[in-house]
């Protein structure tokens, strides 16, 4: 299994977000995508390349133009105006139905095109976040490529994540959906239908929202019980999708504690509901935030825990697979966890 990486995250850093009411530096930060490359490599499961520059319209193919535009040239608005902490939204439109007009200043730009304050963006972030994009594209069209001349499995090792960006909006660390992104890549490459399968902590809101009428790409995702944790408003048992979508939409919500045994099953199901769907391919949106030690997470899987989430994807996701990486904060076992997954894999398959 080879792995698509930029150097290119780096630059995004030193971002803030809100916890517990205190403004703290981002648990989201550059040490990540470092851990998990050196593990990938200590691993020996593959090369590790650099992307090609696919250009925008990959990216375009899942998110709103004037988004795109407004992530290219934020940071250039807001430090115009002689600011140099990180662009931070503050003011939202929520409860007041959706706004008709687009603000002309940046401060409230940031709120029309965020759901939280969970992503700051600084003078590095676009870059990152197109370059992310990028190790996603790359991925995907190298394992639909291999594929043609047998199974294939990629790793994109995405810095920023990209789960939670819907079409139009950054929140929760991410900017650009790499997984939806992926998955678009696989379609227009002649896969029939895809699976999208997200292991992150987090419910995939914003992969959700963004296949949510759509039953060519298959949604499903287990995650903390949106009731008690982030993203809060979507992620329930009932989100089935709606029009041509609905039925390819499945979420397992589950409790704060979780453990392996309950884990596993919830999997199983998730498995099941991937082979029912008819894809031809997978993309796994790989977080690892539901390490028993993650600082901002409630779930307590353990390292052989990973080997055996991976040997189950191993043994039955239709390939090619693109491997996606999400979320995880737990620097000093980020890495060896991700690539846990990956072994159990490759052992798998
Ligand atoms: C990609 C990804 O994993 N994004 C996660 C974003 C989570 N942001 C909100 C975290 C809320 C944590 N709440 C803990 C409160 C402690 N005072
Ligand atoms: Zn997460």
């Amino acid at each position: 299994m080879d792995a698509w990486y930029s150097d290119h995250h780096r630059a995004h850093q030193g971002q803030s977000e809100l916890f517990g009411g205190k403004l703290v530096t981002s648990f989201e930060t550059p040490q990540r995508a470092g851990r998990v490359l050196d593990a990938f490599l200590e691993a020996g499961l593959g090369l590790v390349y650099a992307p090609t520059d696919a250009g925008l319209a990959p990216i375009l193919a899942v998110h709103d133009a004037d988004y795109v535009d407004f992530l290219r040239g934020a940071w250039d608005a807001w430090h115009h105006l002689g600011r140099v902490h990180p662009a931070l939204p503050m003011v939202w439109h929520a409860g007041r139905g959706l706004p008709t007009e687009r603000p002309r200043h940046i401060e409230g730009q940031l709120g029309y095109y965020a759901m939280d304050a969970g992503c700051a963006i600084v003078a590095g972030t676009w870059p990152a976040a197109y370059w992310s994009a990028q190790c996603a594209v790359a991925a995907a069209r190298a394992a639909a490529d291999a594929t043609a001349h047998g199974a294939a499995a990629t790793f994109a090792i995405c810095r920023p994540p990209g789960h939670h960006a819907t079409a139009r909006a950054m929140g929760g660390y991410c900017y650009l959906n790499n997984a939806a992104i992926a998955a678009e890549q696989l379609r227009s490459l002649g896969q029939p239908r895809v699976a999208v399968l997200d292991i992150d902590y987090h419910h995939g809101n914003g992969t959700q929202a963004i296949f949510w009428a759509r039953d060519d790409v298959f949604f499903t995702s287990l995650h903390a019980d949106p009731h008690d944790d982030y993203p809060y408003f979507s992620g329930h048992a009932d989100e089935r999708g709606e029009g041509d979508g609905y039925g390819a939409t499945l979420n397992l919500p589950l409790p704060a504690g979780t453990q392996a045994p309950v884990y596993l099953a919830a999997l199983d199901e998730a498995l099941d509901a991937v082979d029912v769907s008819g894809s031809t391919a997978t993309v796994v949106s790989l977080g690892v935030d539901t390490f028993e030690l993650d600082p901002i997470s409630r779930f307590k899987l353990r390292e052989a825990d990973y080997l055996e989430i991976g040997r189950r994807l191993g043994r039955r996701l239709p390939r090619p697979v693109v491997f996606v990486f999400e979320g995880g904060y737990a620097t000093d076992e980020v890495g060896r966890n991700a690539v846990a997954v990956l072994q159990g894999f490759e052992a798998a398959g």
